[in-house]
């Protein structure tokens, strides 16, 4: 059996002013085309399909033109569990319609997906809360799914049907895995298990998370959830939520985060991005091949002394998206600004960084300056705090204020 593991595509992010939208568009196509020359039965897309709760029309317009693609009329099975970005009740919505494309939407740890058969011979034929046995057309063998789409700590454990504050989260997942894997996955058929939550491997350094999904994060807390709490009937764990594709683990299984298929933040500056490819049979070792993917601009953070040689790079470089650190002696003028961002239409953040910058400065020039206007003296103001002059709309808003308490 051939199943495709993919993650965090949060449709709909924006990098700051950026939409990202035509580069989504290019890249689902790319996976689609992956999933048809690969010939993958199943698709797995652990969590964090939207960036928000409420995504845009043209994101969720994208979002079930890629899954109707990828499910190819029920033939290829399709099952897409919630990220801490997704709406539980958002995501599960849709569930009588696709589940007849053959895509299945799984919003809770908890969630129940009713046996059924369709046409195509894909056929759901037992399920349990967090737990599904799916018949896939064209592949000889059983699948089993343990599905643990993301819920916050409290939710987990009200879910799981135990909250003992005492007992560590962890182990209360890892009992209810084991319960699930002794009950339905023996080994005459495939047994995945799917998880949209903080994972690693005990005793090593805990992975870096994106920028953006600090303060959200973590399955409960501090406590992830470790690489031997996978029961062992498990052949291959497919995580969301890290956007850096990595390997957790390969002892008994490989443990892989696919990673997101763009670069959302700088944090992810220079990353490739990928699909993983598993191949598992009954019984055996599952096999995987990372495959990487082409489209999608890259986000590089660059730091220049002189503006020639940056706008010389920005020339050259047109594709990427930049955030810019220009050193200088003392100031940006508004006129290097305005080459700077001339030169490049994908310059995300500039960082002016001045190397001589003495904040007296000012406070001591500023009582002989008393013949200047005021707009002069803001922008010298403005200049000896930030480093650079004020742009255009903010003189006109300062002209604005001004005019405001001269009335
Ligand atoms: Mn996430």
């Amino acid at each position: 059996m051939r199943i495709l593991h993919t993650s965090d595509w949060h449709l709909g992010k924006r990098l700051e002013s950026f939409s990202r939208l035509d580069e989504q568009q290019e890249v689902l196509n790319e996976i689609c085309d992956i999933a048809e020359k690969e010939q993958v039965h199943v698709v797995l897309i652990s969590g964090d399909l939207f960036d928000t709760f409420n995504p845009s029309t043209e994101a969720v317009d994208l979002f079930y033109r890629t899954l109707k693609r990828l499910a190819n009329n029920g033939k290829r099975a399709v099952i897409a569990i919630a990220g801490n970005h997704d709406s539980p009740d958002r995501i599960e919505a849709p569930d009588p319609l696709a589940r007849e494309c053959g895509i299945l939407f799984v919003g809770y740890p908890n969630s129940t997906i009713n046996p059924f058969k369709l046409d195509s011979g894909l056929e759901v034929i037992q399920s349990e809360q967090g737990f599904i046995e799916l018949k896939v057309p064209e592949a000889t063998e059983l699948l089993r799914l343990i599905l643990t789409p993301y819920a916050n700590e409290f939710r987990l454990r009200t879910f799981l049907g135990n909250e003992d504050p005492e007992e560590e989260l962890r182990m209360i997942l890892k009992e209810k895995w084991e319960e699930t894997a002794n009950r339905f996955c023996d080994n005459k058929g495939v047994n995945i298990l799917s998880a949209h939550l903080f994972m690693m491997k005990e005793g090593e350094e805990q992975p870096e998370e994106p920028e953006d999904e600090k303060p959200v994060l973590y399955i409960g807390g501090a406590q992830p959830v470790f690489s031997n709490d996978i029961p062992e009937a498990v052949q291959y764990v497919a995580l969301g939520h890290l956007h850096r594709k990595q390997i957790i683990d390969n002892n008994h299984c490989p443990v892989i985060y696919s990673g997101s298929p763009l670069a959302y933040s700088f944090g992810e500056a220079n990353q490739d991005k990928f699909v993983v490819c598993i191949n598992a049979e009954a019984g055996k070792n599952a096999e995987f091949t990372e495959i990487q993917l082409e489209k999608g601009k890259r986000l590089l953070r660059k730091r220049f002394e002189d503006v020639d040689v940056a706008v010389e790079w920005l020339i050259q470089n047109p594709d990427p998206f930049v955030e810019l650190t220009m050193v200088s002696e003392t100031y940006l003028s508004s006129t290097d600004r305005k080459r700077l961002y001339e030169a490049h239409e994908g310059i995300v953040t500039l960082i002016p960084e001045v190397l001589h910058q003495n904040p007296d400065d000012f406070e001591a020039s500023s009582n002989i300056e008393l013949s200047k206007s005021m707009d002069e003296l803001f922008k010298d103001f403005f200049l000896s705090r930030k480093g650079q002059e004020p742009n255009d709309r903010l003189m006109n808003l300062f002209k604005e204020v001004l005019s405001e308490e001269e009335l």
